[in-house]
C-alpha cells in the first residue's frame, strides 16, 4: 500500500489514462420518442480539487478490497454529500459555489434485461466539461464538451446491481472551447438528465427530415442510418396526416431519399407539428417535426420564400437559484417574456442550450439561432481545440437536426481576425453547411474600428453576418455607429447580434447615468433609431433577456452580475428599456415588416 500512495501522489500524468478525446466514446443513436429510464435523482456526491480519485483510481476499489487489504480509505461511493441529479454543484453547498476541479458522483441501479439481445445505452444530457464514465469498476470512457449530449454503450456490462460513478471536471483551460476566459459563470456538474435507454439489436442510428432548400415546398428530404451496417432490407416511413406510408429499401445500412408531399409551412404564426414515424425491424422512432424553409436572397431572410425581420432577443442559460440548470418552467418562462416582447427569435447564446428549449420553440413558434462556445481568444492554432469545436457543432447538429425553430447554426462569438481564426471558423461554417444543407450559418462578426466598417474576412463563407456592437455604451462616440453602418453596404443581410447597455432594476437617474435603467433605454431608443433604416439588417437580438451571473463583473451595481437584462435576475423585474423593445417589436410585427 505504501507504494501504491507513493506512486499515486508522485503521478503528474494520471489524466493520460483517462482519454481526453472522446471521440471513440460517443455512439451515436437516434433517440426520439424513445421510452427513457431516469437515473436522476439522488447522487452521492464528492468534490476532488487534487484528483486523489484519478491519480489512485479509486473507481477500481470495492469496499470489500479496501476491507480486505486493511487500507484506510479516502473517499466512498456510498458516502460524502447526496445531491440531488440535474444540478450545478455550485448551487448546492455555499461553499462549492466557486470550485472548479473535479467531482464525484456515484450512485447504484438495478437492471432486468426486457429482451435479451437488447442494446442499452447511457444518456447524459450535458456535463461541464469533462465526465469520465466508471461502471461496476471499470471505466469506460470520456466525454468533452460542456453543453451537448452523449451515450455510452452499455451493453454486456450491467449486472442486476451496479455501481456507476462519473467524475466531472469543471476546470477552465487554454486549449479547449470554451477557454478560460468568458462572460459568465463557470458552473459544474451533471446538470441536465441521466437516463438509460434500450433499444432492440438492431436499431435506428440517425434520422433527419426537412423540406428541400429549394422553389418548390413540396419536396421532402430525409435520409436514415441503422446500426446495421450491411442492412439491405427496409424501413418504413410513415407521417399519417399528409398520407405518406411509404417503404424504402436500405443499402448498406443507410437510405436518402425524397418524398412529395404538401405539408402547411411551420412558422411562428402557424407552427405547424406532424406526428412522423419510422419503422425498422423491431425498432421504431417517433417525433413531432414542421417543415420550413429558410433561405437568403441578397440581403434578405426568406422563411417559406417570403422576406422576414427577425425580432429577437439574446440569451444564457443561467438562473439565479438553478445554475445552469433549466426546466420546462424556466424555459416557458422565457419564451412567454420574448413573446410579450412580440419577439419571432430568439439567440441562444453562447453555447448549445437544453434540448427542450427547441422543441418548445417548435411548439410555441419561435425561430432559434444556436450556438457553440467558441468565444473570445479561443486557442485557433491547435488542432486539439478544433477537434473539440468540431464535435460539440455536430452533436448540436445530430441533437437538433429535425427542429424546424432552429434555423441558425452559429460557429462562434467575437473572435479575433487573424489567419489561424479563419481556417478554424471557416471549416466550422463549411462543416456545418455540409453536415445540414437546409439552415444558415453565421457568426457574430467584427467590426474595423479604424475604418469604421463591418470588416471580418469571415463573412465571405456565412450566410448571414451577425454584429455586436455596443455604441452607446462600450464605444462611447455614439455617432460611429450611423457612420459604421453607412460605410458597410455588405451584399448578406446583418444581424445585430449583440447590441445593449448596463442598468441595476430600480436604480434612476438622468439618462446620462450610467448603470440608470433610463441611460440603459436611452440606448435602445438610439440604437432603434440608428438601425431601423437600414435595408440590410434584417433582424436584432440585443443583449440581453435576463441579467445573468458573471464573474467578471463586481462593481457597485454588478456584484456578481451582468447587468445588460432588459430584467433582472429575478425573472421577473422589467427595466424600462423593455418598453422601448416592445414598442418597436409590435411596430414591426404589426406592419408586418
Ligand atoms: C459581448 C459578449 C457577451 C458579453 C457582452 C457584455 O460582446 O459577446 O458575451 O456578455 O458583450 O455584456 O459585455
Amino acid at each position: 500500500p505504501a507504494e501504491n500512495l507513493i506512486e499515486h501522489i508522485h503521478d503528474e500524468h494520471y489524466e493520460e489514462r483517462y482519454n481526453r478525446q472522446n471521440l471513440n466514446h460517443t455512439t451515436m443513436i437516434c433517440d426520439a420518442g424513445r421510452p427513457r429510464e431516469q437515473l436522476n435523482g439522488r447522487w452521492h456526491f464528492s468534490v476532488d480539487p487534487y484528483d486523489t480519485g484519478l491519480r489512485s483510481d479509486w473507481y477500481k476499489y470495492t469496499p470489500a478490497d479496501l476491507q480486505e487489504k486493511h487500507l484506510p480509505w479516502d473517499y466512498e461511493p456510498d458516502g460524502g454529500d447526496v445531491v440531488t441529479l440535474p444540478t450545478c454543484w455550485n448551487m448546492c453547498r455555499p461553499e462549492y459555489f466557486y470550485y472548479e476541479g473535479s467531482a464525484w458522483y456515484a450512485r447504484e441501479f438495478s437492471y432486468l434485461a426486457d429482451d435479451p439481445e437488447e442494446r442499452i445505452f447511457l444518456r447524459i444530457g450535458a456535463a461541464n466539461y469533462n465526465a469520465m464514465i466508471f461502471l461496476n469498476h471499470e471505466y469506460l470512457g470520456n466525454h468533452y464538451g460542456g453543453s451537448t449530449p452523449f451515450f455510452v454503450e452499455l451493453t454486456g456490462k450491467l449486472r442486476s446491481k451496479n455501481l456507476i460513478q462519473i467524475c466531472v471536471n469543471n476546470s477552465r483551460t487554454l486549449d479547449r472551447v470554451p477557454m478560460r476566459n468568458t462572460d459568465w459563470f463557470n458552473y459544474g456538474g451533471i446538470y441536465r438528465d441521466v437516463e438509460l435507454l434500450r433499444v432492440p439489436k438492431d436499431f435506428i442510428k440517425a434520422f433527419r427530415i426537412a423540406l428541400a432548400p429549394h422553389e418548390s415546398f413540396q419536396e421532402i428530404l430525409f435520409a436514415v442510418t441503422v446500426s446495421d451496417e450491411t442492412a439491405q432490407d427496409e424501413i418504413r416511413l410513415c407521417i399519417p396526416e399528409l398520407g405518406v406510408d411509404q417503404v424504402f429499401a436500405l443499402k448498406n445500412g443507410k437510405i436518402e431519399g425524397t418524398l412529395t408531399a404538401a405539408p402547411k409551412l411551420w412558422s411562428p404564426d402557424n407552427p405547424k407539428l406532424y406526428d412522423v414515424n419510422v419503422y425498422f425491424r423491431q425498432d421504431h422512432i417517433a417525433e413531432k417535426i414542421g417543415f420550413r424553409q429558410i433561405q437568403v436572397q441578397g440581403v434578405e431572410i426568406l422563411l417559406n420564400g417570403k422576406p422576414i425581420f427577425l425580432r429577437g432577443m439574446s440569451v444564457h442559460e443561467d438562473d439565479a437559484v438553478m445554475g445552469k440548470v433549466s426546466d420546462r418552467e424556466d424555459l416557458l418562462r422565457r419564451f412567454n417574456h420574448a413573446k410579450e416582447l412580440s419577439c419571432n427569435f430568439l439567440r441562444l447564446a453562447h453555447y448549445p442550450h437544453h434540448e427542450l428549449a427547441a422543441k418548445l420553440a417548435d411548439e410555441l413558434g419561435l425561430l432559434l439561432w444556436e450556438e457553440i462556445p467558441v468565444y473570445w481568444a479561443i486557442d485557433f492554432e491547435n488542432p486539439a481545440t478544433y477537434q473539440d469545436a468540431e464535435n460539440q457543432l455536430r452533436e448540436l447538429i445530430t441533437r437538433d437536426i429535425n427542429r424546424a425553430s432552429v434555423i441558425i447554426w452559429s460557429v462562434g462569438n467575437e473572435n479575433a481576425d487573424t489567419d489561424a481564426r479563419l481556417t478554424f471558423m471557416g471549416n466550422l461554417a463549411r462543416t456545418a453547411k455540409q453536415y445540414d444543407p437546409t439552415r444558415l450559418v453565421s457568426a457574430a462578426c467584427l467590426v474595423n474600428k479604424a475604418k469604421l466598417k463591418i470588416e471580418d474576412r469571415l463573412a465571405d463563407v456565412l450566410d448571414l453576418i451577425g454584429l455586436n456592437e455596443y455604441y452607446g455604451w462600450y464605444e462611447p462616440h455614439y455617432e460611429e455607429l450611423a457612420q459604421l453602418l453607412e460605410n458597410s453596404q455588405p451584399d448578406k443581410p446583418v444581424i445585430i447580434t449583440e447590441t445593449g447597455a448596463g442598468a441595476l432594476a430600480g436604480h434612476h437617474g438622468t439618462t446620462s447615468d450610467m448603470f440608470t435603467e433610463e441611460y440603459m433605454a436611452q440606448v435602445y431608443t438610439r440604437q432603434i433609431e440608428t438601425i431601423r433604416p437600414l435595408s440590410y439588417v434584417k433582424g436584432m437580438s440585443p443583449w440581453i433577456l435576463y441579467d445573468f451571473r458573471a464573474s467578471r463583473r463586481y462593481n457597485r451595481f454588478q456584484r456578481g452580475y451582468n447587468r445588460k437584462g432588459l430584467i433582472a435576475q429575478d425573472k421577473q423585474t422589467k427595466k424600462l428599456a423593455f418598453y422601448v423593445l416592445q414598442k418597436f417589436y409590435q411596430e414591426k410585427a404589426s406592419k408586418n415588416e
